[in-house]
Parts: structure tokens; sequence; C-alpha cells
């Protein structure tokens, strides 16, 4: 049951709302204010005042990632990270094009899926927050001093990489599934077989990518797996350290129909991965080098993205390698897959299930020395159920999918069917609280909730439903968050708000731990840029041969030259633009007419870099698109484009 309510009523018309119901029906109960009364405080961010933690949002289908302030829900910025972003030309300048390189070619688009922030010792650190790309495998890693995307690598043998970008607790390793098996034959490749050769042909793929000390991310070693669909991970932390765990469905192994026909099983299963004895077989050479095609892009300390493409990965097989994977059998497709602060047990999401199982990693360790298996699967154990499990999470809500924890001994379950957040005893795995959320949720998020100190304060529900939270927008609707306050023991909602894309996840860290290094500006004396023009008497136009570079220089409020002759029809103009602005805020924006890209928003003391390929005789402005001063609107400038042949020389210049 849905519970509809009128949304101008408790936003525009609160103070009268609450006056009236006083009137009518004497003080308010809690349900019916679930929403109001004292909420508008908790949410509420004065002008000028900052919030207390960053929420970074993946956005699923546009494959970025947004980043809003939270308690308020107010959206800050958005990161470009698997879509080019038209508004600041990411993808689009040459500065930045190698980064969407994939082994398929330029791909300028992603589905991304979760966010993960770098930890150390278990904990949030804000170095740098992860993110998965589904449909093209790959992992991008952000720096958080900027905001900008910093690397992005893609994931060979892989189709579908939903299972990441998950990391254990010093960041070693961010762990990727393939969520679509595919047909490998033994030298991995995809094969043309008939699909209904599904249970003979088709495998998975689980990748352990590991991370360097300043973030370099390179493929260590894959794990070859039954053809499941494999759907989410997580690292073991505190004594399960060295472990993870990865949910997987169809273990039917069907190959059409998958609604019925991977719902079959009334049990599928988690696959616990040794990763630390995985890796040290890794490491002394085990398993084989095989082929493995993936590129890997990144930004070097001249802000200048690069591409290379490796042709090989390390694949360890279970079977010939004891000791690396168990399977624990799980009931009914299960989803999330989730390990508590103390790192003791493992709960899983189940589509399909009535109770949430939650695993102990310590009863699972000793089946494993007690051999206590009830079969295998491609030569992997599967442990009895009994034996591993801590305990059954009795009417959860229909549809569980993801859990985090709030540290004080307590998870927090979203249930998609019922539309509810369920609230249960870790250690009991009893329920003590639940509320209603609006709509359908899918991931549930709370700051650090995933790591072995959540700062339980709060929670905000990712609903996948909107309906009626908003103002019809046509048929196409922002998805809306709910922030839940989870410091006392009753859940309270505090707040929805709407989010771009579709998030499917999304992590929090107190704000103080990232704002103090936010880059404010770049130093025009550290610009590694080749193309840099660091002062206005340094601006020129070089032309070679076809190619026309534009040495351009933006501050308020002019481009240094902004009068450019002698490009003719047929030839390709570099604008290679410096901001000589050192001052915080002052971006200089650059849009020329006809150019086939986005604009270009270079911060200060950055150089970016913009093609145009003039098609027709004439001139044609270019202007900066910020509004950067009061004389914005007169940062303009003007290039005269000749006929293919013509002998007008090159000349350019400013206030001349
Ligand atoms: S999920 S469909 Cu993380 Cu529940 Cu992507
Ligand atoms: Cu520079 Cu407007």
């Amino acid at each position: 049951m849905k519970l509809k309510m009128k949304k101008n009523t408790w936003i525009w018309g609160l103070p009268v709302f609450v006056i009236l119901t006083i009137i009518l029906y004497g003080c308010p109960t809690e349900k019916r204010l679930s929403g109001t009364g004292d909420a508008a405080e908790k949410v509420y961010v004065a002008p000028g005042e900052h919030d207390e933690f960053y929420g970074f949002f993946s956005g699923g289908y546009n494959g970025q990632v947004g980043v809003y302030g939270l308690p308020s829900g107010r959206h800050l910025y958005t990161i470009p990270v698997f879509s080019q972003s038209p508004t600041n030309g990411y993808g689009y300048s040459e500065e930045t094009k190698p980064m969407l390189n994939t082994s398929h070619g330029f791909v300028p688009w992603g589905d991304a899926h979760h966010t993960e922030l770098s930890q150390t010792d278990g904990v949030p650190d804000g170095r740098w927050l992860f993110i998965n790309e589904n449909n093209t495998p790959r992992i991008a890693r952000i720096d958080l001093k900027e905001f900008d995307t910093h690397e992005i690598i893609e994931i060979p043998n892989s189709a579908g990489n939903h299972a990441s970008s998950f990391v254990t607790p010093n960041t070693e390793y961010v762990s990727a599934g393939t969520r679509f098996s595919i047909p490998m034959d033994d030298k991995l490749q995809n094969e043309d077989v008939s699909i209904k050769s599904y249970k003979d042909n088709f495998k998975g793929t689980l990748s352990f990518i590991k991370v360097g000390n300043d973030g370099h991310m390179s493929i260590d070693f894959q794990i070859l797996v039954p053809g499941f669909d494999y759907d989410l991970s997580h690292a073991g932390k505190g004594p399960s350290n060295g472990w993870a765990f990865f949910t997987s469905y169809n273990s039917e192994q069907a190959n059409t129909l998958l609604e019925i026909n991977a719902s079959k099983n009334d049990k599928d299963f988690i696959a616990a991965v040794n990763w630390k004895k995985a890796a040290q077989y890794a490491a002394d050479g085990k398993g084989a080098m095989m082929p493995g095609k993936h590129v890997h892009n990144w930004v070097d300390e001249a802000g200048i993205a690069h591409s290379e493409t490796i042709d090989q990965v390390r694949v360890l097989d279970p079977s010939k390698l004891p000791g690396i994977i168990y399977y624990l059998p799980t009931p009914k497709s299960p989803h999330g897959v989730d390990v508590t602060p103390d790192g003791k047990y493992i709960a899983a999401g189940g589509k399909l299930s009535t109770i949430i199982p939650v695993h102990s990693f310590a009863k699972m360790i000793k089946a494993i020395d007690e051999k206590k298996f009830e079969g295998e699967v491609g030569g992997i154990p599967v442990l009895q159920y009994e034996a591993i499990l801590h305990g059954e999470v009795k009417n959860p809500g229909l549809g569980p999918l993801h859990t985090e924890f709030d540290g004080k001994g307590y998870a927090y379950t979203t249930a998609f069917i019922s539309s509810e957040i369920v609230k249960w005893d870790i250690e009991s795995t009893k329920v003590v609280d639940r509320i209603k959320t609006y709509y359908s949720p899918g991931h549930l998020m709370i700051p650090g909730g995933d790591s072995q100190k959540p700062w339980g304060k709060y929670l905000v529900a990712l609903n996948k439903i909107t309906k009626d939270r908003y103002l019809p927008t046509g048929p196409e609707l922002f998805h809306s968050a709910q922030l839940i306050d989870i410091s006392g023991d009753k859940m309270k909602l505090l707040l929805d708000f709407p989010t771009e894309g579709e998030p499917h996840y999304a992590q929090a860290i107190p704000q103080e731990i990232i704002s103090k290094n936010s880059v404010r500006f770049y130093k025009l004396d550290n610009n590694k840029n080749p193309y840099k023009t660091t002062s206005e008497a340094d601006a020129k136009v070089v032309r070679k041969g076809n190619d026309v570079h534009v040495y351009l220089t933006a501050i308020r409020s002019h481009f240094t030259p902004d009068n450019i002759e002698g490009v003719k029809v047929g030839d390709k103009v570099y604008f290679h633009m410096t901001n000589l602005e050192q001052d915080w805020d002052i971006p200089h924006g650059f849009a020329m007419k006809g150019a086939n890209t986005g604009e270009l928003l270079v911060m200060p003391g950055q150089t970016r870099t913009l093609v145009w390929e003039p098609k027709e005789v004439g001139v044609q402005p270019f202007y900066c698109t910020d509004f950067c001063s009061a004389l914005h609107q007169e940062m303009q400038g003007y290039v005269r484009v000749s006929p293919r042949g013509s002998n007008v020389k090159i000349a350019y210049g400013t206030g001349q």
C-alpha cells in the first residue's frame, strides 16, 4: 500500500498545515508528521552554511557521479566519468578524449552503478572515489582533491561489470565480477556458438584490480568461475579481512526468460574468495597469462589523458588452485552482499526470499576446516547452509536487496517490493523497526555504512520509482532519494530530494575530510601542458600544413588573440586555451560557432584544447560561455575563414 501525500501541502503550506493539524487533531502523531515537524529544522542548512556530508551518488545511465550535500540534499556538482560532458568538455577536449578509449574504440557513454570511497584501515579516507561501468566493463578512479576522473581501466573477459567497484580495507584491491557470463574457450575467446550451449560453454570471471599507493590501477588476476550471473560484492574486514564475497544468481544457468528460469533453484551462491591466498598464487606465478585485451587510460601530471592497450591477464583456475573459492548456498537469487562493520557476518539480499540469510564468517572457516561440503560445482566446494548460518532475519519485508550498518549493532535493509526499510539487530537477527519509503528502494546508504566505522546518523534510501513525489515533468521523472534520521531508536523520514540519472548506490563522508584538500585553482607555474601559454605576450597562431594551432589566453574579460585571420576551409584548427586567472571559481569558457564538439570550460591555470574544422568561408565568432565578470558579454573574438588555397596570411592580435 502506497501512501499518497500532497507535496505542495507539506512543502509550501508547512506552517499552515502544522497549525491546522494541531487545531483539528491536537498534537500531531508521529505518523502524520513523519516527513515534517522538526524534520525541516534537521535538514535546513542556512544560506552560506555548509552541509555536514558529501554524498557521492552514481549517475546510473548518465555515466556520471552526482555530488550532493547532506542533510540538505542540495546538488553540488556532477563529476563526468564515463560519458562526455558538454558542460566542461570532458571527453570532447583533446586532453580528456583518451579517457573514453576502450578495446571497442571510443565509447562516450557508460552505465555507472556503485560509487566506493577508498579506505585506510577499513575507514573511508577521502582520497579517491571508484565507480564501475556495466556495459563496457570498466572501473574509474576519481581524484577527490580535484573531483576529476583520473583513471579508467577496462575489465577483459567480462560482460556486464556489475559486481564492482568495492574495495578491500586498505584499498589494496578493487573487486569486479561478470554479471553476464559469455562463451569462453580455453584461450578465453568469446566464441561463435549457439546460445543454447550456455551450460557447456559460458563462463564468468571475478577480477581483482590492484591499486597502487598513487592510485594507479592494474588487473592483478582474474578467477575463472562457472557461468552464473555475478551480481554484487563486498570485501571482508577485521577477522574476515583477506576475503571477498560475491553474490550470484542464475545458478540454473538459464539462457532465456531468466525471470522464470533463473528463479527455480531454492538457493544460489555467494562466492567467498580468499583474495589474499589468490594474490599469493598470482605473485608466485601460478595460473597462466591468458588473452585479455583491455585499455587503460590515465591522466598524467600535466592533466593530459593517455591510453595504453594491454593484451594479457593472469587467470587463476580454482579447480586447480584449491582454497581460493568456496560457495555459500544462499536463498533465492541473492542480490546485495554486505559485511557487518565488525567483519563477523555476511548478510545477503534475496530478491525472491522471505528471509535475510546472515552467514557467520567464523562458522564458514570452521566448516571449511571440517570439510562440511554438500557438493561441488566446477571444482568449487559448496559449504553446508546450516553449518555456516548465523541466523535468518524473519519478516524482513518483501524483496530485500541491500543492507548497510550504523556501527551501533544494527543493520538496515531495503525491501524493494514492500517499499520499506527494515532495521534489525545483527546479533539476534530480530527486526526492531521499519519505515515506509515512497517508492521501491534499491540501495540504501549510511555514511561509511559499508565500512568498519559508519557515521551512523543518516540513512538515504535510493528509491527507484518516484511517482508523485514531485511536480510532474512529463513521462520522465528524476529518481527520488529520501533522507532518514537513524540517530534514535526509531527511524524518522526527514526529506525527499530528486537525483539525476539513476543513482544505484551512493557513499557519503564527513565534509571536512575532503573539503580541506580541495584544489581551488591550478598554479600557472605548474602548468605542464605542452600547448600552454602563460602570458599574453606568448599568445600566437602557428600554421603547420593544414593544422593551425592557436595558443590562446583568457583573462577577465578578453581573449588573446581575439582577431584571427589566415585560416582556410580544410584546415584543422586547434584552440589551446590557457586560463591565466589565479583565483578560485574563475573559469573561462570557449565556444566556437560550428565546432562539432562541446564547449571548453577551462579552470584557472589550466590549458584545454578544442578542435574546429571550418567548412564555410566567412567570419565566425567565438566567445566565453561562463559569466566571468560584468564584461563577460564583451569576451568574444572572430576567426576569418578564407577559401581553400587562398593566400591570406596568418595574422592575429588583440587591441590592434
Ligand atoms: S544494484 S541494478 Cu547495485 Cu541493487 Cu545495480
Ligand atoms: Cu570569461 Cu566570460
